[in-house]
Parts: structure tokens; C-alpha cells; sequence
């Protein structure tokens, strides 16, 4: 087998311990099965540029770093991927400042990870890049005479041709996309966006089965929803919903029902507007109050970034507002937690859980929202309300789809799903457990690197006419969801 380079921003490196972030979450599952190279910023800021900061092995995974310094941080991290590419590609422009500086330092921080990489490649390696931070890398490593497959796979949404306008960097980082084999994304609209994309800002034409051509390149485009371990999360949640910390949540609930979300902080997980869909709701509905809390952990992200600290700043008053105006000296409708919380712990609450929120404004796939569907008990399970916009809707289109724009309708769908008999709670959890438990991250790997060879097979040996979008991946054996451990909802 090729041995598989993964590059990344941030590496998970073992010796740091875990992070809240979907990324980290989709590939740990992947490297775990099939081992490789990881390669990517270490996390670290050291006073200059160095090739290599280190390398660490744990079981089959080396992982290859290297430092930034504070100026690349700042512009290449902060102000350039997360200040205008994220909420570009997340249809948020009015939330980016754009500096040629910051671009320019992204391009030099993308072109030094490039020549840090080459000289670790070996010729039969298969190189998998990985999201907005590197979108020129893999223009950068051809430059070097790197020959390899190589593919690229966008963990968010890409937005329309006439958004990205408004960025002046953008067309050129959409022709250094096109240096790759196989381009994957999270749903066929952000496939669909793409490809106007590279037609309309760089002249790029569309081919047969998905593919593209530019400047005598062909590059083909592929649908890989990433995927959780549904089987290993329903465990972890039946063992966890009953530890010390699930029975002190759930003795503090007092039999009230539990409406839980879990997000990174962050504009694009909609956390203002579902503020606004509560309040709606307990003023719509009176009769839920005293009677439903809502928790939501909201982990602090990118505190460096501007609009980031704006949000927190926003949020703590919203949730002050809402507990003051409802609140009553022995009740109060919202508990927010900005820490991020042990993995393990999230499953348990979920599973607890009568409702899981998850409404952002625009999200390529979103991993809570599987989470929350693996996590429930098959014989009395709990009801995702899901917003519209996230990736996941498309597979998950069972829950009760809201906009999280209209407040109106996200308290109408609470009031549904707490009102819901067990009977359609069922049925509408089998439909959802259906769609993620026989697939998971390692094979969501497999298909991609499945894809990106059969793009890199010589014109002359056309590949078996084999779709390359993924909509079912290979069966798995089915375990049944994890049992009832005991009753819980309140
Ligand atoms: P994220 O934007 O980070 O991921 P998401 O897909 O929800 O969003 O993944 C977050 C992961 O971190 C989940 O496993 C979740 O359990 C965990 N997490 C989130 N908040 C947490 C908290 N407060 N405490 C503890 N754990 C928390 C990006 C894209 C997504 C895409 C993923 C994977 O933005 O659209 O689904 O990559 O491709």
C-alpha cells in the first residue's frame, strides 16, 4: 500500500492532547486504521523560520511540524484563513477584512510548508491536503517537480462565484486548486459552486464525469461527506451518560427536559440567532418553562480573531438578557459554557439529551449533529433539530429541518419535538441512525484515495466508469445501537 502523506494546519500532535474541531476529529479516525505521514504546523510560535521544528511516531503515524512565527500566526492564521477565507467560502463576507499583506504572508506560509514537505516525500507516496489554510499548496509542490497524486478535500462550504468575488485573492487561489487530481467536497452544491467558480474566474472547462480542465490539466471533483465512527460514539455515549458527571447533569435537571448544543464558538454555528429561537420559544410556549433547560457549550475558537471576540462579548449579554428575562429565582432557561468539554462527556450529555440544537448559519458538513444521532438510545431516543444549511441536512434529512433565521420556526420546532410521541421519535431516529451507521471516517478515506488514484490513471488506461461521487460506501457488518441502560429522559 502507498503510504498516505496527510497535510494539515495543525497537526494533532499526541503529545498535546485533544482539541474541539471536526478536521482533527474526521482524520484521527483515518491515520488510527492506515498509519502515514502527518504533516503541518506543530501549534508552536518560535522566533524564526526553521524546515522542521520535529517528529513524533505514535503506532503507525509519524508526524512532521513546523513552527510559525508570530508574523505568519498573525497573517497567515488569523487574519488571511480565519479573518477572510472562512467566512468567505461561508457565504459571510460582510464579517472579512481583507489586507494584501495577509495574503501575501498566507501564500509565503503555504510555499514554506511546500519545501519543508518535498524533501520527506518519497516517489510512491499519495498526498492528501487538507482545507482553506492550504489552498496553494499543492500549485506549490508541482512547482517543486513534485509528481505525485495528489488530493485536496474542503472540510467547508465553497460559496457561489459572485461571493468570492469579493475577495481579490480568491481566482488565483482557484487555479492553484486546479494543480491537484482530485478536489473533494462536502455536497454536490459546493461541487456545483466550484465549478462555476473555476469556468467563471479562471476560464477552467467542464469535462465529462466531473472533471475539469485548464492549462492542459485535468482535475476531477468529487461529493465525500465526512463521516463519524456512529458505532464507537453510540458506546461512548451509553457508558457515559451514567457517570459521576451525567448523573449530577442529570439530577440538576430535576426531571426538566434537556435541549443541548454543542459548538465551537464561532458566527458561522448561528449561536446569536439560536439565542433568539430560545427566547421565542419560552415566549411563545410558557408552559415549557421550569419544565426545559437549555445547555450550551460553546468552546472558545480563534480568540485572536476580531469578530471571535465580538461574538463572545455579544453572546455572554444575549444569555444574560435571556436568563434575566425569563429566569426565576429557582429556574433558569439557559446554561452556557464556554470550555471545551471532554469528548466523552459531550456523548453523555447527548444521550441525555431530549433535543439536539444544531443550527448553524452555513456549515459544510457538521459533525455534532451525526454525534447527537449516534449518541441516543434506539428504544427512547432524543430529536435532532437541525438547520438547513449545514452539510449534514442532505444525509440527515430525517430531523426536523429549521432556518435558523426565523426565530418563529426554530421555537415551533422545539415545541415539536419535546410535544413529539415516542412513536415518530422512532421512526425518525432508525431513518437518521440508518444514514451514518455503516459508514465511518476510515472508509470515507478509502473512497477518497479510491477516487484520487482512479484521477491519476494514465489517459490511455481509462479507469472502469466508476462515479466518483460517494453517496454509498461499502457496507460494514452492523452491530445494533447500543441498548437502553436505564431510563433518563425527564
Ligand atoms: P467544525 O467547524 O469544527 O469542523 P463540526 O463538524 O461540528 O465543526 O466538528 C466539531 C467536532 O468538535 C465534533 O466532533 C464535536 O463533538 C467537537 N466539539 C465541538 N464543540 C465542542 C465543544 N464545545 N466541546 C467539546 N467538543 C466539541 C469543520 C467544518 C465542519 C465539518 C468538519 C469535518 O466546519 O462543517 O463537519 O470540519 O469535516
Amino acid at each position: 500500500m502507498n503510504r498516505l502523506v496527510v497535510v494539515s494546519n495543525r497537526v494533532p500532535l499526541p503529545s498535546q492532547g485533544a482539541r474541539a474541531g471536526g478536521l482533527a476529529v474526521a482524520l484521527d479516525g483515518l491515520m488510527e486504521k492506515r498509519g502515514g505521514l502527518w504533516f503541518g504546523w506543530s501549534g508552536r510560535i518560535a522566533p524564526g523560520q526553521t524546515p522542521l521544528s520535529g517528529v513524533e511516531t505514535e503506532g503507525e503515524v509519524d508526524y512532521a511540524t513546523i513552527d510559525l512565527t508570530q508574523e505568519e500566526h498573525d497573517r497567515y492564521y488569523n487574519n488571511f484563513s480565519n479573518g477572510v477565507l472562512w467566512p468567505l467560502l461561508h457565504t459571510m463576507p460582510e464579517l472579512m477584512k481583507f489586507d494584501r499583506r495577509d495574503a501575501k504572508v498566507y501564500r509565503e506560509v503555504n510555499a514554506r510548508m511546500a519545501a519543508s514537505l518535498q524533501p520527506l516525500l518519497r516517489p510512491t507516496d499519495v498526498i492528501w491536503i487538507h482545507d482553506y489554510h492550504l489552498m496553494p499548496m499543492a500549485a506549490y509542490l508541482r512547482d517543486r517537480g513534485v509528481k505525485n497524486p495528489i488530493g485536496f478535500f474542503l472540510h467547508i462550504p465553497f460559496a457561489a462565484p459572485d461571493v468570492l468575488g469579493a475577495a481579490p485573492e480568491v481566482a488565483a487561489l482557484v487555479r492553484d486548486l486546479l494543480a491537484a487530481d482530485l478536489l473533494g467536497f462536502q455536497t454536490d452544491n459546493d461541487v456545483a459552486n466550484f465549478a462555476a467558480a473555476a469556468q467563471s474566474l479562471v476560464g477552467a472547462t467542464k469535462l465529462a464525469n466531473q472533471g475539469l480542465q485548464c492549462g492542459g490539466r485535468r482535475v476531477k471533483l468529487g461529493v465525500f461527506p465526512v463521516e463519524i465512527e456512529a458505532q464507537g460514539f453510540a458506546l461512548m455515549a451509553a457508558r457515559n451518560a451514567y457517570t459521576a458527571g451525567g448523573e449530577r447533569l442529570r439530577r440538576s435537571l430535576e426531571g426538566q427536559k434537556l435541549i443541548l448544543g454543542v459548538d465551537r464558538l464561532d458566527p458561522t454555528k448561528g449561536l446569536m440567532q439560536r439565542l433568539a429561537g430560545l427566547e421565542c420559544f419560552f415566549d411563545k410556549h410558557p408552559e415549557w418553562r421550569r419544565k426545559a433547560t437549555m445547555v450550551q457549550i460553546a468552546a472558545e475558537s480563534r480568540k485572536d480573531v476580531g469578530s471571535y471576540q465580538a461574538l463572545r462579548a455579544a453572546l455572554d449579554s444575549a444569555a444574560g438578557s435571556l436568563n434575566a428575562d425569563f429566569g426565576e429565582p429557582e429556574w433558569q432557561p439557559l446554561r452556557m459554557v464556554s470550555r471545551a468539554v471532554d469528548r466523552a462527556a459531550v456523548a453523555g450529555y447527548m444521550r441525555l439529551a431530549a433535543i439536539g440544537l444544531v443550527t448553524p448559519l452555513r456549515d459544510g458538513m457538521n459533525l455534532v449533529a451525526k454525534e447527537y444521532v449516534a449518541a441516543q438510545e434506539p428504544d427512547d431516543p432524543g430529536v435532532l433539530v437541525l438547520s438547513r444549511f449545514a452539510g449534514a441536512a442532505r444525509q440527515l434529512d430525517a430531523a426536523l429541518l429549521v432556518n435558523p433565521h426565523d426565530p418563529d420556526a426554530m421555537a415551533d420546532a422545539i415545541d415539536t419535538a419535546l410535544r413529539m410521541d415516542i412513536a415518530e421519535r422512532r421512526a425518525r431516529w432508525r431513518s437518521l441512525w440508518d444514514a451514518i451507521s455503516d459508514r465511518t471516517p476510515a472508509l470515507w478515506g478509502r473512497s477518497f484515495l479510491a477516487s484520487l488514484m482512479r484521477a491519476t490513471l494514465p489517459a490511455s488506461k481509462p479507469a472502469k466508469p466508476e462515479p466518483v461521487v460517494v453517496s454509498s460506501p461499502p457496507k460494514l457488518t452492523l452491530v445494533e445501537p447500543v441498548a437502553q441502560v436505564g431510563g433518563r429522559r425527564g
